[in-house]
């Protein structure tokens, strides 16, 4: 009987297709001959459990052939699988919205003069970097974006100094009355790094926009009105940030030659592609895993003569064809996180940017680049690691605290790993680095 109105429903629609009804009852409406969309797999159904909630994977029994999933559909369903789940919809799609908004902005910048240094130079954020045009405004619209949302009690940026306190004007929300106290368990925590790799984005070479999203916690910090922060105040916020591992979403925004939206909300990953012609992300890419092994490496080779004696042993290895596959790997290097991570989670192989002996955490940071890229590798199946320990277990101790990052196919890490492990035994200042990251020692906010 299923079948047979699926099949009435898909005729009715007029010279709809069913895709094998006889089979499945999912059904593609959309006219013959007419240019249908290239995805019809829908994701998988089921659930997984992830930091002790269940989360439910939204079924996909009908779709229409002309525009397919889009993410704004996908969020719907999610949000009805998952009820207790369902503010995530608003911020993915605040965080949506502010995606296509950096897409156009850095496809455009050439035209528009947003090229270049913030006010010509001289303006560095907290971390010593020169901040482009594009870093400040592109930080503006995300944060407005999450700002809108209405469910963020926390934003820490690499734009930021501190983490910023949203407080009740802030937390947008034009037609709630002052007079009603909001549940405070309805507040998030969003880490973002609004344009990553944005040192090449003048080239034209692809940068993206990471995100994670985090429950708000136990902790609660009373914050003044107004700026300049405390130093107590700042050490609060930056006290509020929590593990990878407590992460409830995260996810990545990539501006290249099509601009795609990948993201996990705790079970399995997901690639969107946004379709210019109607503004919408559309399913491209469901339910991204990992090939357990590549051919790839993708590193600052730059830094060779800087690296541990463990990396710089296993890049040798695989680059001689001697590794645990006996392929010789091909390198490739973008210099931009985003696009590297993204075409590692698609082809496989490892991604790093190691410490060395010049900068002993590497340069990437925990909160807002290796922890939320870390959740989406592991939920495509593949592994992160800073050498010896798994990324998602550090505990922050600072805002933008950097940690050393190797993560991709799982049989590559899991290899690159072992050379760690040896390395430690015969270098135990490596190893006490290494151990030292494990433990959460507050460090002063933009230390
Ligand atoms: P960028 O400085 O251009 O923003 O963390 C920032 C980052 O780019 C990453 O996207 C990228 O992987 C890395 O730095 C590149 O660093 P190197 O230039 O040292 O290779």
């Amino acid at each position: 009987m299923a079948r047979l109105v699926a099949l009435l429903a898909a005729l009715a629609l007029g010279g709809a297709e069913a895709l094998a009804v006889g089979r499945t009852s999912r059904v593609v409406h959309g006219s013959r001959g007419a240019a249908r969309m290239a995805v019809t797999r829908a994701p998988k159904a089921g659930s997984a459990v992830v930091n002790g909630r269940t989360v439910v994977l939204p079924k996909f029994s009908e779709e229409c052939s002309y525009t397919g999933i889009t993410l704004t559909r996908y969020m719907i369903e999610f949000a009805r699988a998952n009820p207790e789940l369902a503010e995530l919809e608003s911020i993915l799609a605040s965080i949506q919205t502010a995606c296509k908004t950096i897409s156009t902005l850095v496809r455009r910048s050439s035209m528009t003069g947003l090229v270049g240094l913030q006010g010509g130079g001289g303006s560095v954020n907290v971390q010593g970097e020169e901040q482009k045009k594009l870093d400040v405004i592109t930080n503006d619209v995300l944060k407005n974006a999450l700002k809108f949302s209405g469910k963020m009690a926390t934003l820490a940026s690499e734009e930021e100094d501190a983490p910023v306190a949203l407080d009740e004007d802030d937390n947008y929300d034009a037609y709630r009355p002052k007079d009603i106290v909001i549940e405070e368990g309805n507040k998030y925590i969003a880490v973002f790094d609004p344009l990553d790799g944005s040192s090449n984005v003048d080239a034209g070479i692809p940068t993206g926009t990471i995100f994670g999203i985090f429950d708000e916690g136990d902790q609660t910090c009373v914050v003044d009105e107004g700026l300049p922060l405390t130093a107590a105040e700042q050490e609060c916020l930056a006290s509020t940030l929590r593990p990878g591992n407590a992460l409830i979403a995260s996810g990545y925004c990539l501006y290249s030659s099509a601009t795609h939206f990948v993201f996990t909300l705790g079970a399995g990953v997901q690639g969107f592609t946004l379709d210019e012609s109607n503004g919408e992300f559309v399913l491209t890419h469901p339910d991204i895993m990992l090939p357990p092994r590549g051919k790839i490496y993708s590193l600052n080779e730059g830094n060779r003569w800087a690296w541990d004696n463990a990396l710089r042993d296993y890049v040798t290895a695989i680059q001689k064809g001697e590794g645990e596959s006996g392929v010789a790997y091909t390198s490739r290097y973008i210099g931009s996180m985003v696009g590297d991570v993204h075409r590692t989670l698609l082809y496989g192989g490892i991604f790093a940017y190691a410490g060395d002996k010049k900068n002993v955490n590497g340069k990437l940071r925990l909160l807002y680049e290796a922890a939320p890229m870390s959740f989406l590798v592991e939920q495509a199946g593949g592994k992160a690691v800073t050498g010896l320990h798994r990324i998602m277990d550090i505990v922050p101790s600072g805002v933008h605290q950097r940690v050393p990052v190797i993560m991709g196919s799982p049989d590559d890490v899991a290899e690159c790993q072992k050379y760690y492990t040896a390395e430690s035994a015969k270098d135990p200042e490596m190893k006490k680095r290494c151990d030292a990251r494990m433990v959460p020692k507050l460090q002063k906010v933009g230390a």
